[in-house]
């Protein structure tokens, strides 16, 4: 028997974001996100699936809640719909929505839960979208305002704070791989989305901290390391440019590196527009990095050498071939991957604290006389639970982590297809049913560790 044991302050957590769950997207003065709009389009998401009623979260809060503490969570990590707080992005406030993250905020505190709000996990008001949304630079300080408008109202009771969930899904499969909303496919408009999104982070850190003393103030990237068939300086070229589209994109320019040069040249014309002060105001010193991790990505040189991206994915059926075993998302499980991801990170950036704000895996759940046996996704984290383990003996200073999701959920543009939850949702009923893997994460954040 193994026993996986972590240090005692240890934070767990489980972790949601507003669309995938609240649904009431009409209630109480909400404008439309670009994921309304997104949704409508046709062949954009599975089933033609939408985000109007999700997990009916907004209705179910108190339940919620309640089905929160039963699991023992210590930390609950949500987003905060930008819709709900400024229906048209800026201008005028809507105080129901405020309202609503308030009545949130204040039930985790009576549960004994730590708040963990992330501002920004995709939902940009339409309104903004119209003007030209995170391609255009007034976006920038439309987020700072609606950041500062956030941290006034929560800030004596919300002591940590993420600016950014994962700013290369904002860019990179909203503007180049077109697969998120708005729906772009120019590398120009990404890189120019994802140097805004930036920005928008280092310039709405003093914001928040202005309302929030003491506060904890970081963002969210999500990471992968790169993986070759081979050792040849051809697939290790492409493990090269994956790493600097995925990870060093975002990581150098947060630890004060600047764009790394290698991808700036790669990337050639479709550089964006950085002005003089950009590159340091998107490196204002944080609190720590939230790092979303699910799996690394193996890769091949592009079959195309004029794609500035210069690696291509392997299929799920190759990667099979490969001898992986792959999740419901056809992702690989490599559990060693995120240890070492976790080391790499702190050995190379200067990062004072880690949390994993997301981990965890999608696999085909059947609900069975009202139980999940879902063991598989219990040994997904039991393993890269071990694995963060080996990375905290190394150094790497990871302080909590945030198993996503809570609750089955939209799922993007897969819909409700895919599961990530903890807890099964029954979308015809919206019966919310603990699965085994929510009762041993139960058990585990409990004893603060497992054996296995
Ligand atoms: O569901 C998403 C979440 O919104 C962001 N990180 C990855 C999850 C699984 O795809």
């Amino acid at each position: 028997m193994n026993s996986i044991d972590l240090p005692h302050d240890f934070v767990w957590g489980a972790a949601t974001s507003s669309y995938q769950i609240e649904g009431a997207v009409r209630a109480d003065g909400r404008g439309p996100s670009i994921w309304d709009t997104f949704c409508r389009v046709p062949g954009k998401v599975l089933h033609g699936d939408h985000g109007d009623v999700a997990c009916d979260h907004y209705h179910r809060l108190d339940d919620d809640l309640d089905l929160m503490a039963s699991l023992g969570l210590q930390a609950y990590r949500f987003s905060v719909a930008w819709p709900r707080i400024l229906p048209a992005g800026t201008g005028e406030v809507n105080e129901a929505g405020l309202a609503f993250y308030e009545r949130l905020v204040d039930g985790l505190l009576a549960r004994g839960i730590t708040p963990f709000v992330t501002l920004y996990h995709w939902e940009l008001p339409q309104a903004l979208q119209d003007r030209g949304g995170w391609e255009h630079r007034d976006t920038v300080q439309a987020f700072v305002d609606y950041a500062g408008i956030v941290a006034a109202r929560l800030g004596d009771r919300v002591h940590h704070w993420i600016t950014h969930n994962e700013p290369w899904v904002v860019s990179f499969l909203g503007n180049l791989e077109g697969v998120h909303a708005p729906g772009n496919t120019d590398l120009a408009t990404a890189l120019q989305v994802a140097h805004h999104v930036l920005l928008s982070h280092g310039l709405a850190v003093p914001a928040i901290r202005a309302h929030a003393p003491g506060a904890e103030v970081g963002i969210t990237v999500n990471l992968g390391l790169g993986r070759a068939r081979t050792d040849s300086p051809a697939d290790l070229d492409a493990v090269r440019s994956l790493d600097g589209y995925a990870n060093r994109w975002f990581l150098d320019p947060l630890y004060g590196n600047g764009y790394p040069a290698d991808m700036v040249a790669q990337f050639g014309d479709a550089m964006p527009v950085v002005t003089d002060d950009d590159l340091d105001a998107i490196a204002t010193p944080t609190d720590f990095l939230g790092i979303n991790s699910y799996n690394p990505s193996v890769v091949r040189p592009a079959d195309d050498p004029a794609n500035p991206l210069g690696f291509d994915p392997l299929t799920p059926d190759e990667m099979v071939a490969e001898g992986y075993s792959l999740t419901a998302m056809g992702w690989p499980i490599v559990p060693e991957a995120f240890g070492q991801l976790l080391t790499r990170v702190a050995r190379e950036y200067d990062v004072p604290a880690i949390y994993i704000t997301e981990n965890g895996a999608a696999f085909d759940d059947e609900l069975v006389d009202g139980a999940v046996d879902d063991q598989p996704r219990v040994r997904y984290l039991q393993d890269h639970l071990a694995a963060l383990c080996v990375a905290l003996d190394e150094g790497a200073p990871v302080r909590g982590y945030f198993a996503w999701s809570l609750m089955d959920n939209f799922e993007w543009a897969w819909g409700y297809e895919k599961r990530f939850g903890l807890v099964h949702v029954d979308y015809a009923t919206l019966t919310r049913t603990p699965k085994a893997s929510a009762l041993w994460y139960r058990d585990t954040i409990a004893r603060n560790g497992f054996s296995r």
